[in-house]
């Protein structure tokens, strides 16, 4: 049997989970699950990194002895090191507001088709590359470490980029899989901070002394460069059988997409706001940003007024959704205005105001209006992506933490009129350990793998598809 400690860092939580392979058997346990607390400071908003740090040694801790450790984590945010391998300054948050404008005062140097043409990603204000063009530190610092790169750095002393995650920089050139240096020389960014790539699968060293007294594991056990962008381990656990399927990685975000062999780089495509995100194994992930269960997490924040979503009172809250009657108020959850953190039903209110319609009345209107919106996203989104292209999809794969909220599953069934395929719920952190596994020669299909041990959920399509159709006709297209 093998055990490979997957390090799973998500917007609200990080987690080690050890998954353990034994033939087709596969265990995912959650060893260790820590609180993931931005802090504002001096009008900043910062991730606590050294929180996330010491959480993944306690767990690393609890794990006991294993054949390898891989770190995954949310995309386009980053660290940066001075010539004595310091951190310099704490790593901000991609929804901090730093970032507001630059992309508009950009566009005179370098025009947004141009940019699409070279890393063929969606316009989102916080991709790495306008916050470089916000950081007072960039002159100072040697390297630039994406958060996993930073944590294995931290483990083991080994800088590098891992490619999933630098592809979504937007300092990363898609078409020939190396970083877009004439691009950042451009811009005034000294690509010379920007380490080698990793692709996944490769080794990134072996622990510090300090790491392995701390952690009580031996100096000698590997780290391994897995599919570092949470999104991109999650897509590599889908359990498809076929090429024709979308799938949705549905956590704070939704990532609704499909998988190809090369870019769509389309000025249509750019148009759309869709993505040319780089997967395992050189393949595309070809998808756009839905603002996801962030507006429903936000909600529950507001109602709950604590700082972590009142978990708890979601099951009847669902419930009560469920009952509420259908297609009242509509949102665009990719409207800009529910991206940073807030009084998200105030702001529901708000929008409704805004386009014509009455505001839900409560929590289960609420819950309902933003549930319904989401699955018109997803069905939006879906269409989008064939049509762009020409990529046939008969199936959704819906993975991620969404995956255990049956209403959402179930309305994304009846609003695509296709069956959705939901689970793994631990779609990134399987990903993450199978990649690992893979490298050690464990493995060699992934997807047969999870297919063989997980038992998904299928949700078939029912309920009048005219209705879907004649809501989607209420939000804009993109
Ligand atoms: C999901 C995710 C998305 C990325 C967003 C911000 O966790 O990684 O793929 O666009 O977070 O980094």
């Amino acid at each position: 049997m093998s055990v490979y400690a997957a390090v799973d860092l998500g917007a609200s939580s990080g987690r080690v989970i050890a998954v353990r392979i034994d033939g087709d058997r596969v265990s995912v346990d959650e060893i260790h699950r820590f609180a993931n607390r931005p802090v504002r400071a001096a009008g900043t908003l910062h991730w606590d990194i050294l929180a996330l740090h010491q959480g993944m040694l306690d767990g690393l801790r609890l794990a006991g002895p294993v054949d390898s450790i891989g770190i995954d984590s949310w995309a386009v945010d980053y660290g940066l090191l001075d010539g004595d391998g310091r951190l310099l300054g704490n790593p901000v948050h991609y929804r901090d507001g730093r970032t507001s404008g630059v992309a508009e005062r950009m566009t005179g140097e370098l025009g947004n088709a141009e940019l699409y043409q070279v890393t063929g990603l969606q316009f989102l204000p916080f991709n790495t590359i306008y916050q470089l063009l916000a950081e007072p530190l960039l002159d100072r610092a040697e390297t630039l470490l994406m958060i996993p790169d930073l944590l294995t750095y931290w483990l083991t002393g080994s800088r590098g980029a891992e490619v999933t995650n630098a592809s979504t920089t937007g300092l990363y050139d898609v078409r020939t899989g190396a970083w877009a240096s004439g691009l950042a020389r451009r811009l005034g960014i000294p690509s010379g901070v920007l380490p080698e790539l990793r692709p996944p699968g490769s080794p990134s060293g072996t622990l510090r002394a300090e790491i392995a007294e701390e952690t009580g594991l031996s100096q000698a056990t590997p780290v391994t460069a897995v599919a570092s962008h949470d999104t991109a381990s999650a897509v590599a656990a889908v359990p498809s059988r076929t090429d024709r399927f979308a799938y949705i990685s549905s956590g704070t975000w939704s990532l609704v997409g499909i998988e190809l062999p090369r870019p769509v780089l389309s000025e249509e495509s750019r148009l759309a706001g869709f993505s040319n995100e780089t997967g395992l194994d050189g393949t595309i992930r070809y998808l756009r940003n839905v603002m996801g269960l962030w507006i429903l997490q936000e909600s529950l924040r507001t109602w709950g007024g604590a700082d972590l979503p009142a978990l708890p009172a979601l099951p009847a809250l669902l419930g009560a959704a469920e009952q509420a009657p259908p297609f009242q108020a509509l949102i665009d959850p990719d409207d800009p205005a529910f991206l940073p953190p807030g009084d998200m039903p105030a702001r529901i209110a708000a929008y409704c105001e805004r386009t014509g319609q009455r505001p839900p009345d409560g929590r289960a209107a609420t819950v309902r209006c933003v549930l319904e919106s989401l699955a018109l996203a997803y069905r939006r989104t879906i269409d989008d992506a064939v049509r762009l292209s020409g990529q046939e999809v008969e199936v959704v794969h819906l993975v991620g933490g969404g995956a255990r909220n049956a209403l959402l599953c179930q309305m994304t069934a009846d609003a695509t009129g296709l069956p959705v395929i939901a689970g793994p719920v631990e779609a990134a952190a399987l990903g993450n350990a199978l990649v690992q596994a893979r490298a050690q020669g464990v493995v060699t299909d992934i997807r047969d793998l999870v297919r063989r041990s997980e038992q998904p959920v299928t949700y078939l399509p029912r309920g009048d598809q005219n209705a879907w159709t004649r809501a989607g006709a209420r939000l804009p297209s993109r």
